[in-house]
């Protein structure tokens, strides 16, 4: 048996960070370079400011530059921010874009292989070795997610099964019959194939599942806690997004002190979401994303829209990438309720709490008589569905006392049936915001 290897290249995972910040310097003054003499919407945001690329002489010269946002790819669809010519783009990948027309990326055969790299990196982190069969359920396709993980798998020398997702029943059989033991999909994803081994009495512990990689949605420590205890396995989170690669963008090692974010191919800020400003390190605020090494599609200060916090101290396991938080969500999916800031995920890790639980539920807002209503419908076991109503009415109360507690906010909460809030095969959708309807 080969020995798990600790870091898939250390030099670059534990660089100290003088050298890193050298290095992230020369790279953006180059990728500046490119964008400013190859992409129009560059040039244009360059010439507005007056700025020329040999004007950035240190990295914190960048906050000058003005944010991308996906108004600007939505405005240069679908091919108008690539940097090189269709002949070099050997692959093409979109967003989910859950409103008009979807975001495109490209990628050279460079690109293809550092994105390749950053995966095998994380999941080297997450203790995914060549010994493993890693079980990919993200769907193949447009979607990044199965590609970006397939890649980095196979770099490993793992053997990889590209099930893709669905068929919950079709994936439990293969998982037992060839002995998956790294699972790769959504949290979300990952919790309704647990629901069915137990609803199908499949012991976990059966399986030779050992560990999951589980991003592409915000989760919840106690999401985690869940996952890890009703799958036997040790949940790792990872996190990407299309437009500035796809997975690998950051991800946990078994410290699971935060995401290493790849920092010697990704400038990372933190701004104010609305003013914009750089915040000071160790402020909570929008995570901002500048690519240093892709050449097909490289992005400048690209507003991400999660909310995160970053820490720069080395990890205990040597790595001296800083270290994204689990985000608290997006910013635009962050409620407003009666004027109090409200993220899914903070509903989620009281619910956790609660005993009888199931993780499963919905938050419907609504606009009642000119004020904000919000009500959580929540799935409960059979046994307190079914029985009297005093102890529905017990969990009810301290479910509503605590998310008031947390919150500050009066929610409703209503009991719903095992099984009938919709399980998701990608990422999970718990919101539904009926204000502007
Ligand atoms: O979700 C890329 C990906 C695939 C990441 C597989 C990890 C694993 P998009 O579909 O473009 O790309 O969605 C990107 O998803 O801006 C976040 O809001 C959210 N997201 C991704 N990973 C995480 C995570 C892929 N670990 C958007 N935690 C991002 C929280 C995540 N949110």
């Amino acid at each position: 048996m080969s020995e798990a290897k600790k870091f898939w290249n250390a030099d670059a995972e534990c660089m100290p960070r003088e050298q890193l910040r050298d290095l992230q310097l020369r790279r953006l003054q180059q990728t500046l370079q490119l964008v400013a003499s190859r992409v129009p919407c560059y040039q244009n945001k360059f010439s507005r400011l007056g700025f020329q690329p040999g004007d950035l002489h240190t990295l914190e010269d960048v906050a000058g530059l003005s944010f991308t946002t996906k108004e600007d790819l939505r405005l240069n669809y679908p091919y108008g921010m690539f940097a090189v010519p269709m002949r070099d783009v050997v692959r093409i990948h979109s967003s989910s874009g859950t409103t008009g027309k979807p975001t495109v990326v490209g990628y050279t055969r460079d690109d293809i292989r550092s994105w390749t790299e950053l995966v095998a990196r994380f999941m080297t982190a997450a203790g995914v070795t060549d010994e493993d069969i890693v079980h990919i359920a993200f769907g193949y396709g447009l979607f990044t997610g199965a590609f970006g993980l397939h890649y980095g798998s196979e770099a490993i020398g793992a053997s990889v099964i590209p099930i893709s997702g669905g068929n919950t029943d079709k994936q439990l059989m293969i998982m037992q019959d060839y002995r998956s033991s790294a699972l790769v999909c959504t949290p979300s994803y990952a919790m309704t194939m647990a629901d069915r081994m137990e609803k199908q009495g499949v012991d976990p512990t059966s399986l030779a599942l050992r560990v999951g990689l589980f991003g592409a949605e915000p989760w919840s420590e106690q999401m985690r806690h869940e996952l890890e205890q009703r799958l036997g396995i040790i949940a790792t989170d990872n996190y990407g997004l299309s437009e500035v690669m796809g997975p690998g963008v950051a991800g946990e090692c078994l410290h699971k002190q935060g995401m290493h974010i790849a920092e010697d191919h990704f400038l990372a800020e933190i701004i104010d979401p609305d003013s914009g400003a750089v915040l000071p390190e160790g402020s909570i605020g929008e995570l901002v994303l500048t690519s240093l090494t892709k050449q097909a599609f490289p992005m400048i200060r690209y507003r991400t829209r999660d909310i995160t916090r970053l820490h720069y101290d080395t990890c205990s396991c040597g790595r001296t990438l800083a270290r994204m938080e689990k985000t608290r969500g997006r910013s635009d999916d962050m409620l407003i309720i009666k004027g109090v800031n409200v993220f899914p995920t903070q509903i989620e890790e009281v619910l956790f709490q609660i005993e009888g639980c199931e993780p499963h539920y919905q938050l419907v807002v609504d606009r009642v008589n000119n004020q904000d209503t919000l009500e959580i419908l929540v799935e409960v076991n059979e046994k307190i569905f079914f029985d009297e109503m005093k102890q529905q009415r017990k969990f009810v109360d301290q479910a509503e006392k605590k998310l008031y507690s947390v919150l500050g906010l009066s929610v409703k909460v209503k009991l719903v049936e095992p099984s009938s809030i919709t399980r998701h095969e990608g990422k999970a959708c718990r919101v539904f915001d009926r204000r502007n309807t």
